[in-house]
C-alpha cells in the first residue's frame, strides 16, 4: 500500500519529555474524526480507541508519535505508483526504508524508541511489503511487543487482498486499528492502477485482477466493521484515472462503516522508477487535492493531516527520527523499561487533561460567528474563507520559528472557527552554514509552497523573509507566538473582519 506500506512480490531486502505549555485551546470545526466537535460526538469506546492515535485523530497528532517496524517485504500486488527498491535517507515516501527487521529486531527498536520518545503511543507495520502479505513476521512482532509493552497501540496497513483470511488474527491480537488503501471500486479504473497481483498461487492480470482485489478488500472491510475494528480507508488521487471516481469510493466505504477517509496525493516522480513517474503521470496540485477532500468530506470524515510517512518512520507525523534508532544505535542501548513505561503513562495521563481542557475551552469559546450573532441580528454569513499557514513543533501551538519550519500546516479560518485542511512540506529557510546566499530560492520556494495562503503564523520571523512573504502578498504573523494555534488563527481571521478585508467575497470563498 501507498502511505503506510508499500510493491511488488519482488522481496526488496535490502524527548522526550515535551514541554507542556500553559493549557491550549481553541475552536475547530475539525476535518478529521477526532476534532472537538466530532470527538463529542464520538461514543466512550470509540473516542477510547482514537484519542492517543495520532493518524486517526487530528488532536492527538499535536501530541502524539506512531513508529513503524519495516518487517514485511514482500507484497501481493504491483501498483503502478510504487517501486520498494528507491531509498533515500533524506526523503518521506511510503514505500520506502533504509533497513528491513526481523520481529525481534522490530520489537527491540520499538522498546527502545519508546524508551526515549514517551509521545510514542503506536506501533504500525505499514510494509516496506504488505503486512499482511508477510502473516508470519507481522503478527510475530505484535505478539512480542504486546508481551513485552502492552500499553503501546497496534495498528496495520494493507492493500486488502489477503486481508478477509487474517481479520480473524487480527482480532486475536486485538488490534483495534487496521488501514486498507483503496483506490477504486471499478474494476476498469483498477487496470489502469494495478497491472497484476498474486492471487492463490499464480499471477493474475488486468481487469480480473482489479476485480479480485476490489472483491477482497470490500469484504475485508465488512468483516472489520463487523468485528467493532476502526477501519481507515487510504486512496491515492491520480489525476485522470480515479480523482473523479474517488468521490464513490468515499460513499461505499462511509456505508459500510468506515471509521474515516484519507485522500493522499499521489507521489510520481521519474527518479523513484515506479511506472506513473517513468509514464510523466502527474500528481494533483494542493488545491486540486483539496477539492477533492471537500467534496468526499460531505460523506464522510477526512483525514487532512497524513505525512505519507515512510514504512520505518518514526516520530510524530511530519518529523522523521528513524536515523536516532538504526540497529547499530539500539544494539548497545540500556533500556530501563519499568521507567520508560512510566514516563509514557505519566505523558498520557498530561496530554490527554491537555487535550481535555481544549476541548472544553472549543465548545466555550465563541467562534467567529458566535461573536457576531453576539452583536447583531441574524444576518448573512460575514466573512470570507481565509487560508493560513502556520509553524508549529508539536503541542497544538504556534512555535516554530519561521527560519527553521520544514513543513506548515494550514489552517481554513471562517466564521464558524478554525479547521485543518492540510499541510504544506518546504525547504527550510535557514538551511545552515552550508545554505549561506541560498536564502532568495529558498524563500521563493517557500512562497510557491504557500500559494493561496494569506498569513503565516510562527514564533518569530527575521527581516528578510517577512520582507519577501509581504512582497509577495501573504502576511506574516509573529504576535500570537505559543498561542494555541485554533485560537491564533481565529484572532487573525477576526483582525481582519474588523479591518474590512474579509467583506468582499461570497461565503466559502477564499481570496483568489
Ligand atoms: Fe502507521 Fe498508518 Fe497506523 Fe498511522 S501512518 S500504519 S494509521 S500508525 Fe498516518 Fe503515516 Fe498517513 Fe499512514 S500519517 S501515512 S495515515
Ligand atoms: Fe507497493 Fe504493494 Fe503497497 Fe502497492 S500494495 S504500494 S505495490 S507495497
Amino acid at each position: 500500500m501507498f502511505a503506510e506500506n508499500d510493491v511488488g512480490l519482488q522481496t526488496t531486502e535490502k524527548t522526550v519529555a515535551m514541554a507542556f505549555p500553559a493549557a491550549g485551546g481553541g475552536c475547530s470545526a475539525g476535518s478529521c474524526g477526532s476534532s472537538p466537535a466530532q470527538m463529542s460526538a464520538l461514543s466512550d469506546a470509540i473516542r477510547a480507541k482514537v484519542a492517543d492515535h495520532p493518524c486517526y485523530s487530528e488532536d492527538a497528532h499535536h501530541y502524539f508519535a506512531r513508529m513503524h517496524a519495516a518487517v514485511a517485504p514482500a507484497c501481493n500486488i504491483q501498483c503502478n505508483y510504487c517501486n520498494r527498491k528507491y531509498d533515500c535517507a533524506n526523503e518521506s515516501r511510503p514505500g520506502v526504508v533504509s533497513e528491513v527487521l526481523t520481529p525481534e529486531q522490530a520489537v527491540k527498536k520499538t522498546l527502545a524508541v519508546a524508551a526515549a520518545i514517551p509521545q510514542m503511543s503506536v506501533l504500525g507495520i505499514a510494509g516496506p511489503g504488505d503486512p499482511l502479505a508477510n502473516p508470519q513476521r507481522t503478527f510475530a512482532t505484535f505478539r512480542r511487543l504486546a508481551e513485552k509493552a502492552p500499553d503501546i497501540k497496534l495498528c496495520v496497513s494493507t492493500n486488502g487482498l489477503a486481508l478477509p483470511e487474517c481479520v480473524e488474527e487480527l482480532a486475536r491480537h486485538n488490534i483495534e486499528h487496521v488501514t486498507i488503501t483503496i483506490n477504486c471500486v471499478d474494476p476498469d479504473i483498477g487496470a489502469k492502477i494495478y497491472p497484476w497481483i498474486f492471487w492463490k498461487n499464480r499471477r493474475v492480470r488486468g481487469r480480473a485482477a482489479a476485480a479480485i482485489l476490489i472483491e477482497q478488500q470490500q469484504k475485508g472491510l465488512e468483516m472489520l466493521v463487523a468485528r467493532d475494528i476502526l477501519v481507515k480507508v487510504n486512496s491515492v488521487m491520480i489525476p485522470g484515472v480515479n480523482d473523479e471516481h474517488l468521490k464513490e469510493v468515499s460513499r461505499i466505504v462511509k456505508a459500510k462503516g468506515a471509521f474515516l477517509h484519507n485522500v493522499m496525493p499521489l507521489i510520481a516522480e521519474a527518479e523513484h522508477g515506479t511506472f506513473y513517474g517513468l509514464m510523466g503521470q502527474r500528481s494533483p496540485t494542493a488545491p486540486e487535492l483539496k477539492n477533492l477532500q471537500d467534496a468526499c468530506e460531505g460523506g464522510m470524515n477526512m483525514m487532512r493531516h497524513c505525512r505519507q510517512c515512510r514504512a520505518d518512520a518514526v516520530g510524530m507525523l511530519g518529523e522523521d527520527r528513524g536515523g536516532e534508532f538504526t540497529l547499530d544505535k539500539v544494539e548497545p542501548m540500556e533500556i530501563d523499561h519499568e521507567a520508560a513505561l512510566a514516563r509514557r503513562l505519566a505523558f498520557r495521563e498530561q496530554a490527554r487533561a491537555e487535550l481535555k481542557a481544549r476541548r472544553a475551552r472549543a465548545h466555550a469559546i465563541p467562534t467567529g460567528a458566535q461573536v457576531i450573532s453576539l452583536h447583531r441580528p441574524p444576518r448573512k454569513p460575514a466573512g470570507r474563507a481565509v487560508l493560513m499557514a502556520v509553524a508549529t513543533k508539536g503541542s497544538n501551538l504556534v512555535n516554530e520559528h519561521f527560519g527553521y519550519a520544514r513543513e506548515f500546516l494550514l489552517y481554513e479560518a471562517t466564521e464558524s472557527g478554525a479547521r485543518m485542511v492540510g499541510h504544506r512540506r518546504t525547504d527550510k529557510y535557514c538551511g545552515g552554514i552550508e545554505t549561506c546566499g541560498d536564502g532568495d530560492s529558498r524563500i521563493e520556494r517557500i512562497v510557491r509552497a504557500l500559494d493561496g495562503c494569506e498569513v503565516v503564523l510562527c514564533a518569530r520571523i527575521g527581516y528578510e523573509p517577512w520582507s519577501r512573504l509581504e512582497a509577495a502578498g501573504i502576511k506574516p504573523d509573529a504576535e500570537h507566538a505559543m498561542e494555541p494555534i485554533e485560537e491564533a488563527v481565529m484572532a487573525v481571521w477576526r483582525e481582519m473582519l474588523k479591518a474590512g478585508k474579509l467583506q468582499s467575497a461570497a461565503p466559502g470563498e477564499r481570496r483568489a
